[in-house]
């Protein structure tokens, strides 16, 4: 049964104000926590003088790094558990939560004040006085590599803290060798600040008759979090207990558990009152993660017919100061099992190098290493496409995986398990009218503009995670409503709105009589990831689905007994159990209101990846004069399973998009490579993409269910910012070819294309 109801349910109560965000939140008897950051990248602490700090008005207390460290703290756990190039583990420094010795990037947190008020808290973070011994700050990829490069942590005797590579690299070397022609690429890859609308903010409370924390944060779902901090901390993770309601954004920057709140955690065990900080935006910019910032090569080898014969890639990309949870695992594990793409390419040898530099820790940031796989390989195509003077379609529908090739095992052992590769490019060629293509193109000629156009193909693992299952519960309200239970962390997904659906449709009732309560520490104990990776609907969707189905085979026999009759004669339609050819009934709800906690069951889905695709279609005009880019059409055909909400997936691919085209446009985060301060630390210099840059998108399905999971779902998430990244850079290169632009590097902003087109 349908409620009517269309787009996302918890839109009337974000809109409307009635959102409860971290910073939103006040406790009985709290104090203001605000921190004192490094303002250069690299530097010895000779001392740090907290006398005069602590002598202010209404100061509670001042830590340190000397409290963090004698508290224990340090890293959390390290998710790139896995050895590298010649059996190598990665080399994880320790985190210092405050400063202990060293500071190691502008806007590390280096003490942290707690007063009553906030005027109170900021004059004793101004009476701090610390003195630093300057050291040279390590900014820049290559020469943190060199040998005689100061090294950011002596005692590891590198700044490469992990060498990882995969496939085979002699085969691959001597099948490069033979091939008719081979294609190389290297790309910079600008380094990208998430900045989700809620900046990272945090309440922490420690209750010391039970010990307990409870932390009001920003969150992609409490486990992941709570799990962060209990190892960054040494606490048990049944002692810390994340809250999360509503979260204003999350794009894989708001899963770790973050130096601010562990040391908020210290600060409030210590006066015995709440501490809340509320962040800024300044705040976001320096200290939240980072992301992408690298360099990628890339070698693609033709036959003299055109097949594909071998990819070797490589990346070099900046762990930052010291290493994120998540980031050295985005950056190796996962691009390998979709490194060739969709396409047949028998030889592959990639090796990527995470390296130690002076600046934020860089995450995964929505795609999370996926865009970087799709940018490399779909430029290499495009290229090698332009050097042997093919047909830019006719290359890709050469080398395509096609529909009876499914379930593909790569020759790296993943196994994407369905998809239409050769669907997705014919209906994005129909779609996006490529066959006239040049017409407009002599159009814009005529106007003076450069116009172009490019497809882009592209696959990416969803699902993953830590743990090996997501777990998902229902229980009954009083009312015998039904209230799901998830690990889910919801930053502007619509998990409110999906789940109920999903759960809905078995129930046979209206999704607007169940409630959605994502990451409730109140609820059953559940393990899982959260929201990273594109795996909530596939996986915490199934588990309620399975815990769904369980609740209505239990009802069966409640129902039989209330009915007086045998199970065998009843029907289950649109949430009542019927008996066969009678008109006695009884509704699921009753049942679970008469039987308190009888129906309440919990459902398991174990985590097996899902490979969603899609083809994407993007034509630019360029004007020469200006350098500046308008985008005139953008056509995106997706495979993301079966479709749950056709409103939501529009609203994520659309946002995915629009990321992918602030990396190529204009996002860039950028470090003064002699001093290592942050140069783009706020809206001023860092130019987020805006509504009004671009046309309506126009979006089509071209779906087949995965076998992976009881919904037949893959993940869409993040598929926007997979396709869109190749898409747009190769339409924009595609314009300026006939100009004589060979390479350029992105952000597209005018100044640079203008400046490109002018080079003689
Ligand atoms: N959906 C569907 N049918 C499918 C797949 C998905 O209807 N076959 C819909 C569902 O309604 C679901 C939504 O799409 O609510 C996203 O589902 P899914 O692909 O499972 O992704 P997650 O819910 O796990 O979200 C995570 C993903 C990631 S990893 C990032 S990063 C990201 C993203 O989602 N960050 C976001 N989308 C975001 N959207 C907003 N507004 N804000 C963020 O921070």
């Amino acid at each position: 049964m349908g409620s009517g109801f269309k787009g996302r349910r918890e839109d009337a109560r974000l809109l409307t104000g009635k959102g409860l965000y971290a910073a939103d939140r006040s406790l009985p008897n709290e104090t203001i926590g605000l921190f004192l950051r490094s303002d250069r990248a690299h530097a010895e602490i000779l001392s740090i003088d907290i006398s005069q700090a602590l002598a202010l008005p209404g100061v509670l207390a001042v830590l340190t790094g000397a409290d963090t460290k004698a508290a224990g703290f340090g890293s959390p756990f390290q998710l790139a558990a896995y050895p590298g190039r010649g059996g190598q583990m990665i080399k994880n420094p320790r985190r210092q939560v405050l400063a202990e010795d060293r500071v190691r990037y502008v806007g590390q947190e280096v003490a942290l004040v707690v007063a009553q008020t906030h005027a109170q808290a900021q004059a004793a973070l101004e009476a701090i006085v610390v003195d630093y011994r300057d050291l040279p700050a390590v900014i820049d990829l290559d020469s943190a590599l060199l040998p005689n490069a100061t090294l950011l942590y002596p005692d590891l005797g590198t700044n490469l803290a992990f060498d990882f590579d995969y496939g085979q690299e002699d085969e691959t070397q001597a099948a490069l060798a033979a091939c008719a022609h081979v294609t190389r690429v290297a790309l910079d890859l600008p380094r990208l600040i998430g900045n989700p609308m809620e900046p990272k903010s945090a309440i922490v409370s420690f209750d010391s008759e039970t010990e307990r924390f409870h932390l009001y944060v920003p969150t992609q779902g409490m486990t992941l979090m709570r799990d962060s901090l209990a190892s960054g901390t040494g606490v048990a993770a049944e002692k810390i207990i994340v809250h999360a309601q509503d979260v204003g954004g999350g794009f894989g920057v708001r899963t770790e558990g973050y130096a601010e709140y562990c040391a908020l955690m210290l600060a409030s065990q210590k006066i015995k009152r709440p501490v809340k900080w509320p962040g800024t935006r300044a705040e976001t910019f320096v200290s939240d993660h980072h992301a992408r910032a690298g360099k990628l090569f890339g070698e693609l080898g033709l036959d003299k017919d055109g097949k594909f014969v071998a990819i070797r890639v490589k990346w070099l990309v900046h762990g930052g100061s010291y290493l994120s949870q998540a980031g050295p695992l985005i950056n190796t594990m996962p691009p390998r099992s979709h490194v060739a793409g969709l396409y047949r390419i028998p030889h592959i040898y990639g090796r990527h190098q995470i390296v130690l530099t002076n600046t934020t820790p860089t995450t995964a940031y929505r795609g999370a290493g996926r865009p970087n796989v799709s940018y490399l390989l779909e430029r290499l195509v495009d290229q090698a496409a332009r050097d042997t003077g093919r047909d830019r379609i006719a290359l890709r529908r050469q080398n395509l995986l096609t529909k009876d090739a499914f379930p593909f095992t790569t020759p790296l052992g993943s196994v994407y398990d369905s998809g239409d590769p050769m669907g997705l490019l014919d209906i994005a060629a129909k779609e996006s009218r490529w066959s006239d293509f040049e017409t407009r193109r002599a159009e814009s000629a005529k106007r003076g503009k450069l116009r172009g156009i490019a497809l882009s193909m592209f696959v990416e693992p969803s699902g993953a995670g830590r743990s090996s299952a997501e777990q998902g519960a229902i229980k009954f309200g009083d009312s015998g409503n039904p209230i799901l239970y998830s690990t889910s962390g919801p930053s502007g997904q619509g998990h409110e709105t999906t789940y109920p659906e999903i759960v809905a449709k078995i129930f046979g009732t209206n999704p607007l009589t169940i409630e959605n309560r994502s990451s409730d520490p109140e609820g059953p104990m559940l393990s899982g990831d959260g929201t990273i990776g594109s795996r909530s609907t596939m996986l915490q969707g199934s588990a309620l689905f399975q815990a769904a189905q369980d609740v209505v085979r239990k009802g069966r026999d409640l129902a039989a007994k209330h009915l007086e009759a045998n199970a065998d004669d009843l029907e289950f339609v649109e949430g009542r159990y019927a008996v066969r050819g009678t008109d006695l009934s009884v509704a699921l709800y009753d049942l679970a209101r008469e039987n308190p906690g009888a129906l309440d069951a919990q459902g398991e889905m174990k985590i097996h990846v899902t490979f969603p695709g899609g083809a994407h279609v993007a034509e630019v005009e360029v004007d020469p004069e200006t350098g500046e880019i308008a985008l005139l059409d953008y056509v995106a055909v997706d495979d993301c399973g079966v479709a749950i909400n056709h409103t939501l997936i529009e609203g994520q691919v659309h946002g995915g998009i629009v990321q992918g085209l602030g990396q190529v446009l204009s996002e860039q985060c950028l470090y003064d490579t002699q001093s290592g301060q942050l140069i783009t630390g706020s809206f001023m210099d860092y130019a987020m993409p805006r509504a009004g840059d671009f046309v309506a998108f126009r979006l089509f399905d071209h779906s087949v269910p995965s076998p992976n999971n009881p919904l037949g779902v893959k993940g869409v998430g993040e598929a926007g910012t997979t396709g869109a990244v190749p898409t747009m850079v190769n339409a924009v290169l595609d314009a300026l070819h006939p100009a004589g632009v060979e390479k350029l590097d992105i952000p597209f902003t005018p100044c640079r294309v203008w400046a490109a087109l002018a080079r003689p």
